[in-house]
């Protein structure tokens, strides 16, 4: 079960020549995606010898090999984590009974929709990172954005493969409009908020991979707790790449910090408010790396829906998208009477409301996501304060830059103080990034591509990827 097979012409292990119909609906969709990645995956290194892993099994403890691989012929594949014996549903109404193997007739649409949200946002990530090889600050993170790019084209496989088999003709409809909507696009845009915003910089990437890879991370522990089994083996093998994804984010803003207090230190500067000098040594002033820190997250709570759902409550009774971590919990698991604590505005002021657990589950996983996100930015901090700097990055208050839920219809400041639109529109360039920041992170924005060399903005990594040495060419750009 655990090894994968190649000869196919989709890798997989899930016995695809077997299911000779299905195996003929993906490779018709195939050449789609093969278009499509052309189109608007990478931009200018279709071509070049990248440096990728591959899995070679669903076994977490080796299931990459490292090789030169030209994007386009990447083996993206199909790839599920093996079955567990025995398996149960583990919440909800059908708590106790056998895991589905087939689609629950009563939860299709449901199921249905879960999938297609979470496969529209793989590509779209691909789509918003598009141009931003031609911008690498080294060779190594070029590479390792083409790993997170590749691996996103690999899930959006994970999710056509659900549609494919288990969702008949709509399934397929599905499966081809994932490939037809654009990121940003007016009238083809993404289906959630987050992906349809841009990643213009090097410094958004890394906040990207480390905010918002991470809400995948929640809501793909969620459905890997799934009562439909495919989904859940779906999800969990998913989750083995995604942890790469987060480590380039949290590795890249570490790195980012670091250059910029190394620089401080030397040029003298202890204040970090000295924005201009500090700008001056070509690094990224902390304030400002705290506004992109504002943006992303702000960005991505929205990604985890309205705090009161019902949509979720039925996901969650019925069965299919648990919480995080569901099997790990000790409760009765159904939460027909619980009820949990819910930051609303009631009354013109920002306080806890206790709401029927079931209804709070959204909350819940984006409760559980700001603890997750606060231990990387601890990481940050250390950094900062091994320089002696007095400064520390914090997460904006979950009012702070809402677009969806609660705090839509306010504005608040970092603190969760609410603000009138007119303060607002004064302060707002003390929270988020102005126009002249992005400029002065654009003019910093220049390709690197000797190997062991980097941006003057970017501390190189503490090890090579596959333990490779500070030369190692990730991406042979000649
Ligand atoms: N933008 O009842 P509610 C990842 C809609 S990231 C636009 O609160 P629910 C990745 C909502 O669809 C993880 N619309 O919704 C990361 C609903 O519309 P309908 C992706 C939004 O269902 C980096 C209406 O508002 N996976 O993997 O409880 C790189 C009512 O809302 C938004 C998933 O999200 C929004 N932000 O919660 C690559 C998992 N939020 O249906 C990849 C699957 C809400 O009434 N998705 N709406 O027309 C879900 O579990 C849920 O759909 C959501 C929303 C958590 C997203």
């Amino acid at each position: 079960m655990a090894g994968i097979d190649y000869v196919e012409r989709i890798p997989n292990n899930v016995n695809l020549a077997e299911n000779r119909r299905l195996q003929r609906a993906l490779e018709d969709w195939q050449p789609k995606f093969l278009d499509w990645w052309r189109d608007m995956g990478p931009e200018g290194f279709q071509e070049k010898l990248v440096y990728l892993r591959t899995a070679y099994s669903v076994d977490p403890r080796g299931w990459a090999k490292f090789d030169y691989v030209r994007m386009p012929e990447y083996r993206w594949g199909v790839l599920l984590a093996p079955q567990m014996e025995g398996r149960k549903v583990n919440f909800g109404t059908h708590k106790g009974e056998p895991a589905w193997q087939e689609v629950p007739g009563e939860y299709r649409a449901m199921l249905r929709r879960l999938v297609v949200i979470q496969g529209d946002t793989e590509p779209a990530s691909v789509e918003q990172q598009r141009y931003l090889g031609k911008t690498a600050p080294s060779l190594y993170d070029m590479r390792n954005l083409f790993q997170v790019n590749v691996e996103e084209g690999r899930h959006l496989w994970a999710m056509v493969y659900l549609l494919q088999k288990y969702f008949g003709t709509d399934g397929r409809e599905e499966a081809e409009a994932l490939l037809q909507r654009r990121s940003g696009d007016p009238d083809t845009p993404r289906m959630l908020g987050a992906f349809n915003e841009k990643t213009p910089d090097w410094l958004s990437f890394f906040m990207f991979t480390y905010f918002t890879d991470r809400d995948g991370k929640m809501q793909l522990e969620a459905l890997a707790q799934s009562g439909f089994d495919p989904l859940s083996r779906t999800c969990r093998f998913m989750l083995t790449e995604e942890a790469h994804h987060m480590f380039v984010g949290e590795t890249g803003v570490t790195r980012v910090v670091q250059r910029t207090c190394e620089a401080m230190k030397e040029a003298g500067i202890t204040d970090p408010n000295e924005i201009e000098k500090v700008r001056k040594l070509g690094v990224i002033d902390l304030p400002t790396i705290q506004k992109k820190a504002n943006l992303h997250f702000s960005l991505t709570l929205d990604l985890f829906g309205n705090e009161i759902s019902t949509n979720a409550a039925n996901a969650f009774h019925a069965g299919l998208k648990g919480r995080y971590r569901e099997d790990r919990l000790k409760d009765d698991h159904q939460l027909e009477s619980g009820t949990y604590p819910v930051l609303r505005l009631i009354g013109g002021k920002i306080q806890n409301e206790d709401s029927p657990a079931l209804s709070a589950l959204n909350m819940r996983l984006r409760d559980d996501y700001v603890v997750d996100c606060n231990a990387g930015v601890g990481r940050w901090n250390k950094v900062i304060n091994e320089f002696g700097i007095p400064f520390e990055i914090k997460l904006p208050h979950v009012a702070f830059h809402r677009h969806i839920g609660e705090f839509t219809s306010i504005k608040a400041d970092v603190n969760g103080n609410l603000l009138s639109d007119a303060e607002w529109g004064k302060r707002r360039g003390e929270f988020l990034p102005s126009e002249s920041d992005r400029d002065f992170i654009e003019s910093l924005m220049k390709p690197e591509t000797e190997p062991a060399k980097f941006a003057s903005w970017i501390a190189p990594p503490k090890v090579g990827i596959d333990n490779k040495p500070g030369e190692f060419e990730y991406v042979k750009i000649a």
